[in-house]
């Protein structure tokens, strides 16, 4: 790894990989393996470019070759290194080329965990350990390690038993609920990582484990067990679209929590689960990207209803509605949306709704294609529909509600002041974006409804166990080239998975030390905490938004200005102002900075629908509808006294941003009170082709999943711990063969550590391990490869004389 514009020495050391390049004169050749150079920019932290140096070639072929400037910043850099004894010993042994775990890395640094996981992954090995952490490489193909053969290997072993496996970590989590603590999995990763994937892998396990072990094998699953699964085929087909990074992206995030039965009493098995959703996104159910879809339920609908529920609904091809062609992508390839409905069908009864309700919620979904196809006549100052327009007939005879009010409302706004009520036209984009508001609202409350029965139906089996393990999927770190309030949200979201994360990771590696008895004094890492309060402080940017968006007249524009007077200060490091533009801000995450354009923030918090419209809805002549819209603002917003006066946004209708932030509150609540796995999922190639590796894209998720910032944590204290019996097995050559001849291994490990190291700053002993500062242990295996050839060489010479 090569920091970008600094070639100096000191930054060489890292740029690279020992092995290699141990002997990197300028004019050295390289000759057996590639070098992996990524050029990172030195303040951003982005990866600027990526280049493979091959062998047999020399640097200075390599630098003429590509006469740019990276190659000019590298050829400098090399010429500041004299000899191979510039180089630190960087290099770890070669039969830790494809090790399981990369934390038992002699040398533990960027490039060595880079090296690590491809070689693993060019070999077909997806997944790797690195600590506690998982990291699953997605291989954008089938691989055959999920069978049910494979799954009854891993019942009841360790995981350090085992090759690295999503089972593993499943496996780990149920042992240890068994011994009475609940347990959560978190998964993360960017999008079409294979978060989703992995999670189902995840729930597959434990809805299973209970028979993994048993000697006769049986059917694996019980009744309520397959009803767990069955709920994630009904959230993806409400919840999934195809976007341009993943052709089943889940555009929400999810916590599945899986509860246990008592441990003490009989056989332990799953008896229900509870689903908990966050920050469906809205937008997409009106607009679509090019090459993008809207959720597939409504493509399987199109497809596949019978003839007369198509007639009675209204529905033909997908073509013909504006909500679902904009993306210009209905069919996805090697997807058949008349199969995926009868999944999505079945998955319903699976789950306890009843046929006759799943054609309530499928009438819900026709109606509000019908409401996207309504046709608003762009007048000059009035928008304007006719009375007689099918879509709007046909979607208000489905959602029971009166057609000439529902216009009415579209086309038109009421404002009260002081007291008295003005009615004024409204223009045709205020008149579209009312229409739109309705479906946006009926969705999210459809989809919410869902999650609620599903999880009604889910509570199966009354019991005094509250034991879970939890699977949180969520949402990767988003940036892309602009972002929005969706991406702030997600973005905050991870911002305190990050925290939770490298507290976790800091309080078991210290615990450890402490459980061990060695000498080590708490140190305080240094997190996220500051950007974490710039976004959902007191008066931090989600309390400004909230103020914002409350004020009659609150705009985008004024937003900006007031986080500027707030934020753009020389104390605060987490916020920036744009280089150019006035309604965009910088916030500097712990990936990499991101830059939000301001537009839409204040609708998108509000995501308001007007009251009068509310009122519509809440009179409907659908039972379905009135029971989706039940126990909510609508009711309670319909049920304010006329004549008083309704703010922009209603201080009873809470803001998404707020309603997000109480939610995550909540998860992390519940999460601190288990014990953490974590499941990293990186994405391998932007074209998802199988087993493809491209470095620098791998490079920026391991930065943004903090799979590199724990190794800075774990540097900061001993990252290699070897039981006394391990060490002394392997190292006791080092010592005379009088000292070896003991049973006692702590004093062996002993005697062999103080006799090399001269440091004793280096090495503490504890009760059980013997704990190693970075790049000892490469010390140790370079003195042992030592002595191994020379008593090759004696065995040699003793043979030939012994001839
Ligand atoms: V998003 O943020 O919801 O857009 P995910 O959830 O991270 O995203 P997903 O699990 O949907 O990604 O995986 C994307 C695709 O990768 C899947 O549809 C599979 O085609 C592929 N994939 C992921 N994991 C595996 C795997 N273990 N084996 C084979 C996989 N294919
Ligand atoms: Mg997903």
């Amino acid at each position: 790894l090569l920091d970008y514009q600094k070639g100096s020495r000191a930054y060489f050391k890292h740029a690279l990989h020992g092995w290699s390049m141990a002997e990197a004169a300028s004019d050295a050749t390289i000759s057996s393996n590639a070098v992996h150079i990524l050029f990172k920019d030195v303040d951003s932290g982005e990866v600027k470019g990526a280049s493979n140096l091959e062998g047999p070639q020399t640097i200075e072929n390599w630098c003429a070759a590509k006469p740019n400037k990276q190659a000019i910043e590298f050829k400098l850099a090399l010429s500041k290194i004299n000899s191979a004894s510039d180089l630190p010993p960087l290099k770890n042994p070669d039969f830790m080329d494809h090790v399981d775990d990369l934390s038992l890395l002699s040398h533990l640094h960027e490039p060595a965990v880079f090296w690590g996981i491809k070689n693993r992954f060019l070999s077909k090995r997806i997944y790797t350990y690195s600590g506690m952490v998982l990291i699953a490489m997605n291989p954008f193909e089938r691989v055959d390690i999920y069978t049910d053969e494979i799954m009854r290997k891993f019942g009841g072993k360790k995981r350090a038993e085992m090759t690295p496996h999503i089972y593993g970590i499943a496996e780990e989590c149920y042992r240890a609920m068994l011994e009475g603590k609940n347990q959560s999995v978190v998964v993360s990763g960017e999008s079409g990582a294979g978060k989703t994937q992995s999670t189902r892998y995840i729930m597959q396990y434990l809805a299973a484990v209970d028979s993994l072990t048993d000697s006769e094998p049986s059917n694996l699953r019980s009744e309520t067990e397959e009803a767990v699964l069955a709920s994630n085929p009904i959230l993806e087909s409400f919840g999934n679209a195809k976007t341009t990074r993943n052709d089943n992206s889940s555009r929400f995030g999810k916590f599945v929590q899986l509860f246990f039965s008592n441990p003490y009493s009989g056989k332990v098995h799953i008896t229900g689960a509870k689903v908990q959703t966050y920050l469906l996104e809205r937008s997409r159910l009106i607009y679509q990207p090019d090459t993008e879809r809207n959720y597939h339920i409504f493509y399987q609908l199109c497809a596949a209803a019978p003839l007369a529920e198509k007639k009675m609904l209204g529905l033909t091809a997908w073509k013909n509605f504006a909500y679902l062609r904009q993306g210009n992508a209905g069919v996805i390839r090697n997807v058949n949306d008349v199969e995926e409905f009868r999944t999505t069908q079945e998955a319903l009864s699976t789950a306890g709704v009843p046929v006759a309700l799943q054609w309530e919620i499928f009438r819900i979904c026709a109606a509000l294609l019908h409401i996207g196809n309504i046709e608003i006549a762009p007048n000059r100052d009035a928008a304007s529909c006719s009375e007689i327009d099918a879509a709007l007939i046909k979607c208000t005879e489905l959602l029971g509600i009166n057609s000439s009010e529902f216009i009415q409302w579209i086309t038109k706004k009421q404002n009260i002041i002081r007291g008295e009520k003005f009615v004024k036209n409204v223009k045709s984009e205020a008149a579209v974006a009312a229409r739109d508001s309705v479906t946006k609202v009926i969705y999210t409350k459809l989809f919410d409804w869902l999650v609620k029965t599903i999880n009604k139906n889910l509570m199966r089996e009354s019991t005094d166990s509250q034991q879970f393990i939890g699977v949180l999927d969520i949402y990767g770190f988003e940036h892309f080239a602009t972002n929005s309030f969706e991406q702030f949200c997600i973005n905050y979201a991870n911002e305190k998975l990050q925290q939770e994360f490298n507290a976790h990771v800091f309080r078991i590696e210290q615990e450890g030390y402490i459980q061990e008895g060695i000498q080590w004094t708490m140190i305080e890492f240094t997190d996220n905490k500051q950007c974490i309060e710039l976004i959902e402080g007191k008066l931090g940017i989600l309390a400004l938004l909230d103020e914002e968006s409350r004020l009659q007249n609150g705009t985008d524009a004024n937003l900006v200005t007031k986080l500027n007077t707030h934020f753009a200060t020389p104390s605060q490091k987490f916020y920036a102002k744009p280089r150019f533009g006035t309604t965009d801000f910088v916030v500097k995450h712990y990936a990499v900075s991101v830059q939000y354009a301001s537009h839409n923030f204040i609708d998108k918090n509000k995501d308001s629908m007007s009251d009068e419209l509310k009122q519509v809805l809440a009179k409907s002549t659908n039972p379905f509808l009135r029971e989706l819209l039940a126990d909510d603002q609508v009711s309670a917003i319909a049920a304010v006294p006329a004549g008083k006066v309704v703010g922009r946004a209603s201080a009873k209708t809470p803001t998404l941003g707020s309603v997000f932030k109480a939610s995550l509150q909540d998860l992390m609540a519940t999460m601190r009170k288990t014990e953490s796995h974590y499941i990293r999922c990186i994405k391998p190639n932007m074209a998802k082709e199988p087993f493809q590796f491209e470095g620098a894209m791998v490079l920026s998720q391991l930065q943004a999943c903090g799979v590199l910032e724990t190794i800075k944590i774990s540097n900061a204290g001993y990252p290699n711990k070897l039981e006394y019996a391990i060490f002394a097995t392997r190292y006791g050559l080092l010592v005379d063969a009088l000292s070896r001849a003991t049973f006692d291994n702590k004093a062996l490990t002993m005697k062999i550590v103080t006799s090399i190291l001269t440091d004793p700053s280096k090495y503490q002993f504890g009760k059980t391990k013997v704990f190693l500062k970075n790049g000892q242990i490469a010390f140790f295996e370079n003195r042992r490869k030592d002595r191994v050839r020379h008593l090759v060489v004696l065995t040699q010479k003793n043979f030939k004389r012994t001839i």
